[in-house]
Formats: structure tokens, sequence, C-alpha cells
């Protein structure tokens, strides 16, 4: 029998782990102090194994959610490289769900079991990808900025503990950064372009800096699950830390096109901290929990994606051969 002695109700970290055998649980922390990767067969506590598996099913979700608001411009993106490059950042997005619907199977749930929480909307995705791409300069604000933070989160966590998952970050931020400069160069091009072109991307600026602002997570203050992710370095910095590494990297770039960010108390301070209005939380919690503009409809489209491929899958899981079609 574990767990028998007082534990302190205030103590996050030890009541998570309430019940684990403690010679185990102080080995397993001593390989992560000492810089060791977790693998699938090792041994782990069980809130380390629920806590990976939310939030690297939540990041598959959100690389398969994030497809589609690009995706719906690559017909209407402007000159034929621009589409052939849409088409492959689109495509790279979905492979990155593939490779994180792995990682995130070699703790046990099975895809089937991660799609089915997505679509009947009890899983999580990022909060971006539930506002509308209204405009050619949507689709580049995201490929520049929220490729730009993912960038910032991935990097970072990519040097985390659990094997399969860092592997599969360091595979996904190589590709994310040619998107970063695919985005980049779309939103200089219309921030150098016609006054109009300004005006596109100056308006898609404006409409998607609070949901980047919310991209990090809530504040560390309100965050829940910061303190034992970071003790177990599966994120390896907080989201306020995140938020901060974003604003030191991309508000100078942006202001050096001219853009004007729709923060008026955005400033860096004598401690050399970026100041800025605080994020509507309320905003945040609504939106990542189906009341955004466009959770309804991302959901739908993934659901009737799921209905269309259903015979495929029987196909290719059935030994009736009634789908297969003779060569002769
Ligand atoms: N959106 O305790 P906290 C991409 C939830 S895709 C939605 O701070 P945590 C791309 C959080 O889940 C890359 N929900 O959480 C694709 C929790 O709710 P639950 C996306 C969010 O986990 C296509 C609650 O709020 N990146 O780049 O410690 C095209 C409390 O938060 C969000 C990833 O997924 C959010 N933004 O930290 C273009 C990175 N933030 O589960 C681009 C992997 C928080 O208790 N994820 N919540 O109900 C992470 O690094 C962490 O999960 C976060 C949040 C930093 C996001």
């Amino acid at each position: 029998m574990y767990g028998n002695a007082y534990i302190d109700p205030n103590d996050k970290a030890a009541m998570m782990t309430a019940g684990e055998d403690p010679q185990k649980l102080a080995e397993f922390e001593a390989r992560i102090a000492r810089g060791e990767k977790i693998e699938p067969k090792d041994w782990m506590p069980k809130e380390y194994r629920k806590q990976l598996v939310r939030m690297i099913e939540q990041h598959g979700h959100s690389e398969i959610i994030g497809a589609l608001p690009e995706g719906t411009w690559i017909t209407r993106a402007p000159g034929f490289k621009r589409k052939l490059a849409l088409m492959a950042k689109v495509q790279d997005e979905v492979g990155h769900a593939q490779l994180l619907y792995s990682a995130a199977e070699t703790l046990g749930k099975s895809r089937e079991a991660m799609i089915n929480d997505l679509i009947t909307g009890k899983s999580k995705y990022s909060n971006v990808f539930n506002y509308p791409a209204y405009t050619w300069a949507d689709a580049c604000i995201i490929a520049w900025l929220i490729d730009a933070g993912a960038i910032i989160n991935q990097v970072a966590n990519a040097k985390g503990s659990y094997g399969p998952y860092c592997r599969a970050l360091d595979r996904i931020c190589t590709e994310e950064s040619f998107h970063l400069k695919y985005g980049h160069d779309n939103v200089v091009t219309l921030a150098t372009g016609t006054p109009k072109q300004r005006e596109l991307v100056q308006a898609a600026l404006t409409r998607w800096w609070p949901p980047i602002m919310h991209f990090f997570g809530p504040s560390d203050k309100i965050s829940n699950h910061t303190e034992i992710l970071m003790k177990w370095k599966v994120k390896m910095a907080t989201n306020d830390d995140m938020r901060q590494q974003f604003l030191n990297m991309y508000v100078p770039k942006i202001w050096d096109l001219g853009l004007v960010i729709p923060d008026p108390n955005l400033k860096k301070n004598d401690e050399g901290k970026w100041e800025y209005t605080e994020p509507d939380w309320e905003e945040f919690k609504r939106v990542i929990n189906g009341g955004g503009p466009c959770n309804a409809e991302r959901l739908a489209v993934r659901r009737n994606a799921e209905e269309r491929g259903r015979w495929v899958r029987e196909a290719l899981n059935t030994a009736d051969a009634k789908y297969i079609v003779p060569l002769a």
C-alpha cells in the first residue's frame, strides 16, 4: 500500500501522485532531473501519462483543425507559386497531426478514441483555429505569427522529457520554420505593397492579435497544469514566459513593417519585460470550450471527413473482399 502518509491538499504535485510507489516515483523524477528521456515502456506515474495524452492529443487536434482556415485559401491564393506553397504547408500540418497522434498512441490511447473525442467536442484544440480567415491577409498572418508562436513553444518543449513527443516536435519544428519564412514573405509583400494590400494586412493583424496573445495559454496566475508539467519537464517554459519570448522576437519585426499592434499599452519596461493589456480570459475560455465564432463549423468539417472516409477505413480493416475490385 502506498500513499497513506498525510498529503498537504495545497501541494498540487503531491496530490497528483498520491498512491504512486514512492521509490519508483523518486527514480522517475531523478531520471528527469538528469535530463534523460522517458520512453513508452518505462515506468511513469499515471498523472504524467494522463497529462501527456491530454497535451499531445490537443496538439495533434490543433494541427488537423489548423489546416482548415488556411486550407480554404489554397484555391484563392494569389498566383500559382503561392498556391503550391500553401498546399505544401497544409499537407505538412496534417502530417504533424499524424506524428503527434502516433506519439500519443504510445501512451495507450487509440487514434480512434482521440478522433472521437475531437469530433464530439470532448477534447480541446488551439483557440486560434476557431476564428475565420476572412481574407488572404488572414492566411498570411496565420502562417507568419501563429507558426512563430508555435515554434517558440515547440523548440522549448522538444527538449522535454518524453522521447516520442520530443522527436515529433523536432521534426515538426524543421517544417514549421519553412512555414514561418513563407508567412513572413507573404506579410512583407502585403505590407510593402499597394495601399489596399497594407489595409488588408493591417486589418488582419488587428483581428488576430487577441487570439495570438491567447495562443500561449492563460496567464501563469491562472494556468492549471503548468506547475506539474514543468516539474516533469513536459513544458519547458511557462505560458507567460513563452508570450514574452514571442513579443520580444516579433513586436520589433511587426513595427519594422509599419504595422500597428492594436494594444495601446504594449511597451517594453525598464526591466526588459513587455507590458500589455491583460488578454480577455473570459473570451479565451468561451472559445476553447466551444463558443468561438467557428467551433461548430470546424468540428462539422471534421465529422464530415470522418463519415466520408469510413468506407476506406472499413475496406482497409476488413478481411471481407466486398470492397476490393478485382484487377482483371
Ligand atoms: N487553446 O493549464 P494551462 C500550429 C487550455 S498548432 C486551447 O495553461 P497547459 C499550427 C488547456 O488545455 C500548434 N486551449 O494548460 C497548425 C487547459 O484546459 P484543460 C498548437 C488552451 O497544457 C496549423 C486550460 O486551457 N500548439 O501551430 O499547461 C496551422 C488551462 O491551461 C490553450 C500546441 O498545441 C489554447 N491556446 O498549457 C498553423 C502546443 N491554452 O485541458 C499552425 C502544445 C491553454 O485542462 N500545447 N488551453 O481542459 C502546449 O504547449 C500547452 O498545452 C499550452 C497550454 C501551452 C497550449
